[in-house]
């Protein structure tokens, strides 16, 4: 018997899943929702915002989910002495400060005396900033504009795979160094969230892989390493505040002896880099292996593909990722994904089978412009439309249009990412709905079929896991353990020419 886990920290819960990595079975998966189990950071959707607008979250609170999740395998029966290795994935983006204490305080979890108290004790006088930027938090309109002009917007697009982004580290960290310099300067590091999480599992200063990395406006994904320029332009000193870059597979160490001691863990199990979510979706989506299009409908609705060269955007509202096997991933990221279904559903009083009644019937007549983001956009950023709050009285109507409108949009702004002859993949909490399934299928006349991985992000991150230690080989790991579904949507002739017909003009 070998196991590794996977474990995602996403911007609601934490997700961890085990994998049998010789009968290639999925062993066991267990998730802690960050709002309802721990109430006392009074994030319920696992993130605060404020009156400036701001997205943040507490990493305190993600050490805490880590406990409890690891509590919650023991009682389901899970013998965590079996896991051999141990990858994760974090949502992209969110960064975490962290003074000269950090080292020693990593060291102390693995002195006997770790065991008196808890993770987030122990680590939280290591924070230079108490609360973290997350990937929602747009606030750095500003500082975007400084550092396109300083190395100039296409140079950085063709360099990092991306035009100055909001959401993305850099400018959250220019942001940072500018409104609170005092912090900035007992800033010793500045990590992300997946490599902050790693490096209190390895009980020392983790690299940052190259596909979360590649999510910060920093990276010049040719070569793989920090582009000074890029650096100087964003914040002083900040190549001695980063943590070194690793490829996704290259194992950091082994485990912390606090997690020995109190979770029973063995002291031989390896520590592998954490990745961006995404990526590592894409590996547990059978995406590495093969050319697929993937559209994950979570919090926030995202489109994916493995690509070998870093192709930009165009457009530039695309990203373009390392892959976590090699080669790239191209991405667009839509703000309104989840949280517009349930938006639409909470103002006029449905539930999940009303709304997927009303998202099931064919479209008429495409309105011409209606804004459909109940949330600001930002592929193309627009801001929100706040009469999608309130009830109509045609909630058929309403959610027919906003669903058209939203799918039509990702296709529109996702016309540089190669799309297969014959089906996309769909993958997500919102991939249960078959009107939004069949949506997709005729707005994007291809065939639609669900990939079985529920939590792909944590499966991607136990099958890297177990791929980097050598317990067995990714193909493998996909044939067996990423179920399509029996069933798939074929796009309806006639809604598919109303949707063509609308993008052509
Ligand atoms: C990707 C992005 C989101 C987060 C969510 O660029 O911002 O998908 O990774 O977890």
């Amino acid at each position: 018997m070998a196991y590794t886990l996977g474990l995602d920290s996403s911007t609601q819960s934490l997700t961890g899943t085990i994998i049998d990595t010789v009968q290639h079975s999925l062993l066991a998966s267990v998730s802690i929702n960050f709002g309802q189990e721990l109430p006392q950071y009074e994030a319920q959707n696992g993130y605060v915002t404020n009156e400036k607008n701001e997205f943040l979250a507490s990493p305190l609170m993600w050490l805490d989910a880590l406990e409890l999740l690891l509590v919650k395998f023991q009682k389901q029966g899970v013998d965590l002495s079996r896991i051999q290795s141990i990858a994760g994935t974090a949502q992209q983006h969110a960064t975490v400060y962290l003074n000269a204490s950090f080292p020693s305080l990593l060291a102390g979890l693995s002195d006997s005396a770790a065991l008196s108290s808890s993770l987030s004790s122990q680590i939280a006088p290591a924070l230079s900033r108490e609360l973290s930027p997350i990937w929602m938090d747009q606030t750095t309109q500003q500082e975007c504009a400084e550092i396109s002009h300083e190395v100039g917007a296409q140079a950085l697009h063709r360099s990092t795979g991306s035009l100055a982004t909001a959401r993305f580290s850099g400018p959250q960290i220019r942001k940072f160094s500018k409104t609170q310099p005092e912090a900035y300067a007992n800033t010793a590091s500045i990590h992300m969230a997946s490599s902050f999480l790693c490096s209190v599992l390895a009980g020392k200063l983790a690299p940052l892989d190259l596909t979360d990395a590649s999510g910060m406006n920093l990276l010049d994904l040719s070569t793989g390493t920090w582009n000074q320029q890029v650096l100087d332009a964003t914040a002083a000193d900040l190549a001695e505040k980063l943590p070194e870059l690793s490829a996704s597979t290259k194992p950091v160490g082994s485990i912390a002896r606090y997690f020995c001691d109190t979770y029973g863990f063995l002291p031989s199990t390896t520590i592998l880099p954490w990745s961006g979510d995404n990526p590592a979706s894409l590996v547990g989506m059978g995406g590495t292996n093969q050319p697929r299009l993937i559209i994950s409908l979570g919090t926030s609705y995202t489109v994916f593909a493995s690509m070998t060269e870093p192709n930009i955007d165009p457009q530039g509202y695309g990203h373009v990722f390392a892959n976590p096997l090699g080669g790239y991933m191209a991405l667009n990221c839509f703000t309104n994904g989840a949280l517009t279904n349930d938006t639409l559903r909470e103002a006029h009083q449905l539930d999940w089978a009303e709304f997927n009644h009303y998202a099931q019937q064919p479209p008429t007549e495409i309105q011409p412009d209606l804004n459909p983001f109940v949330i600001d956009e930002i592929t193309p950023p627009r801001a929100a439309n706040a009469q999608l709050r309130e009830c109509s009285d045609q909630p058929a109507e309403t959610i027919r249009q906003v669903l058209d409108h939203t799918f039509l949009n990702i296709k529109q702004q996702s016309s540089w990412i190669p799309l297969p002859e014959d089906t996309i993949y769909v993958t997500g909490g919102a991939s249960r709905s078959s009107g939004i399934c069949q949506t997709i299928a005729n707005v994007f006349n291809r065939k639609v079929q669900l990939l079985q991985s529920p939590d792909s992000a944590s499966l991607g991150a136990a099958m890297l896991a177990a791929h980097a230690t050598g317990l067995a080989d990714i193909e493998t790991l996909s044939n067996k353990l990423i179920q399509r579904s029996e069933t798939y949507y074929s796009p309806q002739p006639e809604s598919a020419t109303i949707y063509e017909a609308f993008l052509s003009r």
